[in-house]
């Protein structure tokens, strides 16, 4: 097995957690490096396009969480090696992405205008993606997006409807998941209480 280094902002979400998820619930050893907000300037010149995730596999460097999530899907068996569940697999994790930035880019808007787009959000392209996510967990089987059993593109929806509902963000309801894609909410439940991520958790303290 490589000599793994996965390296990510230190808290339980964002793009680096579903490789921090794989990896453990894969039980590979990894170096978890979490870099705190005020050495960010300084290490970031250092990654391959200036932002985290970053995985290091032998002292080479990956970025692109997508990439790493594939990658490390492979070594701990949550992707799919039929090529079609492997695609549907990666349709979600993209999906996801597209979501996710719509809504990373309000995060460091002034607050007024932070209110104003995160409203447009929350009128239209997160229920949108929640609707049509909980339309390709139906389409697949209704328990996981792909080959009917856990992959890494279930625990990337995972992190992302686990964030909504955590109700961290301002302007958006904590139970607009529940109320727009019950399905999906269900599936999100199904993944935190997988025991292997219920013993992530645990292992760092955090509840929810
Ligand atoms: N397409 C990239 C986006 C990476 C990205 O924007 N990461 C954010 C954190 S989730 C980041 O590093 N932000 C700090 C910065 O851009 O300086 C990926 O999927 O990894």
């Amino acid at each position: 097995m490589p000599k793994l280094k996965l390296t990510y902002f230190d808290f339980h979400g964002g793009r680096g957690e579903p490789a921090r998820l794989a990896l453990s619930i894969g039980g590979i050893p990894f170096e978890d490096d979490r870099v705190a907000p005020s050495d960010w300037p300084v290490r970031k010149p250092d990654t391959p396009f200036g932002a985290l995730p970053v995985l290091e596999v032998d002292g080479q460097t990956l970025a692109e969480s997508n990439a790493i999530n594939r990658y490390v899907g492979k070594l701990t068996d949550l992707y799919p090696p039929d090529a079609w569940q492997a695609a549907l697999c990666d349709e979600v994790m993209e999906a996801v992405e597209d979501i996710n930035t719509k809504l990373a880019a309000t995060f460091f808007l002034p607050e007024e205008e932070k209110k104003t787009q995160r409203k447009a959000l929350v009128e239209g392209p997160i229920p949108f993606y929640l609707t049509r996510l909980q339309q390709r967990l139906e389409a697949h089987g209704g328990r996981y997006f792909a080959a009917d059993r856990p992959t890494v593109g279930d625990l990337k929806v995972f992190v992302w409807i686990r964030h909504l509902k955590s109700g961290v963000l301002d302007h958006v309801p904590a139970d607009l998941p529940d109320r727009v894609a019950p399905k999906l909410v269900e599936h999100y439940e199904r993944v935190r209480n997988d025991p292997r991520v219920q013993a992530y958790y645990a292992k760092h303290g955090v509840t929810g």
